[in-house]
């Protein structure tokens, strides 16, 4: 499909941008290799839980790239770390809703996020044991065939020791299988399994109850066709769906036409990039990907004087469900619900401390007090559609 433009067309005076609508998009771009086996994924998913009677979310989160270059060298990207979207999956978890978690791929993910290797690398929380230690676990269990036992040598640490179908293994077999060939057993350091263990335990009932679906993608078309299609695989929960758009998308692309199929090459001077505009997805999403679901998309501005109007306009145009509203540098302090013909609601963190009960790392996180405030408005809503 791709004419392989030469670099040209990055580097020439800006000319032949377009703005495509939503259908001239997906006509035109280049799908996921591996979308056909995500849509997949997602509707076994989507069975799974509509025969257990849940509410599934769809959370997205994190950047979008922009390739610059077909054989990718170069791209551009944005600030977005996942923060948002990965810690609200685990209080929409706790919740009892199933996630469909799609996520840029490496970006931050529930439960693994309390050890990024950034802020909390995990290797740290990790010995090897000393001469002497005796190292037979206690009675701390851990779910899922884990048992996390005390050290209760001279050097204070626990281990993570796995047992075979629940029946429990003997502790040499343990070490054995946790070092691999060596004969070491791998320790958590008793400091850190206080911390550890509650995000340990709800991986593991996630993982355990299946309500948790990962789903990655890296570029902005790669996004926009997934999100298409979990969307149309989550038709089929109506009212019970709810769609949670967190992720930072990138307003401009290049199309795959315009994107040169090598390395732009140096020496010419100054680069001069032109993007067209990615189409507004919010419109098909709300009339004919979802129609019957809860939509609820995430606005982020600067100008603390822009949000709540665009957030109303952004309402006023697509007519889904609520606006999210949230400023760069405060949106760990405070969010703004917009809703259309209702006064804004803020949800401060410094207004709300007390009543959050605080998350799997001890810390109160705003998205607690989002995700509890969305759950109410969205069983509410999905209430009154029964009683209407
Ligand atoms: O990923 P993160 O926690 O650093 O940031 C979250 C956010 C600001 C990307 C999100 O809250 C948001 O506003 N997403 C939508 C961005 C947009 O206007 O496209």
């Amino acid at each position: 499909m791709s004419t392989a433009p030469s670099a040209s067309s990055l580097s020439g005076p800006a000319s032949t941008s377009q703005t495509f609508s939503a259908k001239e998009f997906f006509d035109t771009q280049p799908a996921p290799a591996s979308l056909g086996a995500h849509t997949a994924l997602v509707r076994d998913f989507v069975q799974r839980q509509q025969k257990e009677g849940r509410s599934v979310v769809l959370v997205t989160s994190g950047g979008t790239t922009v390739p610059l270059e077909q054989n990718v060298v170069r791209f551009l990207d944005n600030f977005s770390a996942g923060t948002r979207g990965a810690t609200s999956a685990e209080y929409f978890l706790s919740q009892g809703y199933a996630v469909i978690f799609m996520h840029r791929q490496h970006s931050l993910a529930p439960y693994t996020r309390h050890y990024s290797h950034t802020t909390n690398p995990f290797l740290d929380l990790l010995a090897e044991p000393q001469e002497g230690d005796d190292t037979a676990p206690s009675s701390l269990n851990a779910p899922d065939g884990w048992r996390l036992g005390m050290g209760r040598g001279p050097h204070t640490h626990s281990k993570v020791v796995p047992i075979d179908d629940g029946a429990e293994a003997q502790p040499q077999q343990s070490q054995a299988r946790a070092a691999g060939a060596s004969s070491h057993p791998i320790l958590v350091k008793s400091k850190h399994t206080e911390k550890l263990l509650p995000v340990l335990r709800a991986y593991h009932a996630a993982q355990k109850a299946q309500t948790l679906l990962r789903i990655p993608f890296v570029t902005v078309t790669d996004y926009l066709f997934l999100l298409r299609a979990v969307s149309g695989e989550m038709q089929t929960l109506g009212r019970r769906g709810m769609y949670y758009l967190a992720a930072a998308v990138s307003d401009f692309f290049v199309p795959e036409q315009k994107t040169p199929q090598h390395k732009i090459q140096s020496g010419k001077g100054s680069l001069v990039i032109e993007m067209d505009q990615v189409p507004k997805v919010l419109r098909p999403m709300v009339q004919d990907w979802a129609p019957e679901g809860y939509v609820v998309s995430f606005k982020l501005e600067t100008d603390p004087k822009l949000l709540i109007p665009k957030a109303r306009g952004a309402l006023e145009r697509y007519g889904h469900q609520l606006v999210i509203g949230n400023d760069l540098t405060r949106r760990k302090e405070e969010v703004v619900f917009v809703e259309l013909e209702k006064e804004e609601r803020w949800l401060r963190l410094s207004e709300m401390r007390e009543a959050l009960r605080g998350g799997l790392g001890g810390e109160v996180e705003i998205e607690e007090a989002i995700v509890k405030e969305l759950c109410h408005r969205h069983q509410q809503w999905f209430q009154q559609a029964k009683l209407g």
